[in-house]
């Protein structure tokens, strides 16, 4: 494809209900849209999911829109490039994932777009419908995540997460497991914990838990290793895993049971697919995270969750959880927990410019 026009936006769309993790409180997403123009006419639009602060990963909104407008943009920007190409070009700027995988994601739309084909069908996905958790951030009560919790299982969600930090774990995960008996359910503690917290780790392994999601630093596959070896639950990978390498090695030093795939933190899906087939291969279980993104990043996630190895839930509410208005025709989960794949060519959602432009505060395009 040939590439005439890049726009690049950032917009802010304020939160109904603030999401509160082990590193900090979101009470907004400020994320970056881009919008490509091909030579045949075909608009293809992406997502740089990032976070405002570093507290996830090193990116920030601010670094993935510069990222994007002076070194990423400029490498396809009258070029006729397949996307592998474009890839393998980004691959020589280090990190900075989530930028890369804003301006990725737009060409597959395009691609897509191209050869009248979902976007799902394009990736070789298999499944018609994906199944959804809830993933539940650190309230001001216990009250209030049972109380969130009881909403969410009544209205069809397969999992429940608990986002933990320390001082809100054991006694959360008592707490709905004690109202809510047996039901699938996972902890989330960003990199809140250390080896030096093996007692609460051992102590967790007799509440039945799905998995324990990114317990340990973000950069330390061995302790998660360590950690594997200790405890029954299995341990399932986020922050750690930036490409297919790293799934590699976490795999070979059995650092986890489980990868959780997020499209934006590894950098695009080309990536995301790599790790999704070695995952397969060594018979390890994957599925799709979330940034809190707003529709078009959603849209791909539903579509890379299509794939045969998406083995557990995804986190992917519907954005009027979040969001007041969404820039896209949204999906719903439905009372059986699923959000169904369309067949509609593309992203497979309709793109609302005109409330992208409602919720810009800054932008560039070049050309
Ligand atoms: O680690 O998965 C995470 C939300 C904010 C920051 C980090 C994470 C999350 C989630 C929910 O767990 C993601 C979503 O539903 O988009
Ligand atoms: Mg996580």
């Amino acid at each position: 494809m040939f590439i005439e026009k890049i726009n690049i936006s950032i917009l802010r769309l304020p939160f109904i209900q603030s999401f509160k993790t082990s590193f900090g409180t979101i009470n907004a997403k400020r994320t970056v849209i881009v919008k490509l123009l091909s030579s045949e006419g075909i608009i293809g639009y992406g997502e740089a999911a990032s976070f405002d602060a570093p507290f996830y990963n090193h990116e920030t909104t601010d670094t993935c829109f510069h990222m994007l407008k002076t070194f990423l943009a400029p490498l396809i920007l009258k070029k006729d490039l397949q996307i592998s190409e474009a890839a393998s070009l980004f691959r020589r700027i280090k990190g900075n994932n989530i930028a890369k995988c804003g301006l990725e994601m737009a060409m597959w739309d395009i691609q897509a777009q191209k050869e009248r084909l979902p976007l799902k069908t394009l990736l070789g996905g298999i499944r018609n419908r994906i199944s959804v958790g809830e993933s539940i951030g650190i309230k001001a009560s216990i009250r209030d995540v049972l109380q969130e919790v009881d909403l969410r299982l009544n209205q069809g969600f397969q999992r429940i997460k608990l986002k933990i930090e320390p001082g809100w774990d054991l006694n959360v995960i008592k707490s709905v497991r004690n109202e809510f008996g047996g039901i699938p359910l996972m902890v989330d503690a960003n990199s809140a914990y250390s080896l030096n917290d093996l007692p609460l780790f051992n102590e967790m392994d007799n509440y039945n838990l799905l998995m324990i999601e990114q317990p340990l630093d973000s950069d330390d596959l061995w302790d998660h290793a360590k950690l594997q070896k200790i405890v029954r639950t299995p341990i399932c990978l986020d922050e750690s895993i930036k490409n297919s390498e790293d799934a590699r090695k976490a795999l070979e030093m059995e650092s986890c049971r489980i990868i959780n795939i997020k499209i934006a933190r590894v950098g695009g899906l080309i990536e995301a697919k790599r790790i999704h087939d070695h995952c397969a291969r060594k018979k390890i279980p994957v599925w799709c995270g979330g940034m809190l993104e707003t529709g078009i990043g959603r849209a791909f996630s539903i579509a890379l969750s299509s794939l045969e190895n998406f083995k557990y839930p995804a986190d992917m509410s519907p954005s009027k959880f979040y969001f007041q208005e969404d820039i896209t025709d949204t999906f719903d989960v439905g009372s059986d927990g699923y959000i169904v794949v369309g067949d509609n060519v593309g992203l497979g959602f309709k793109v609302k410019d005109e409330i992208i432009g409602k919720y810009t505060i800054h932008q560039c395009e070049i050309t």
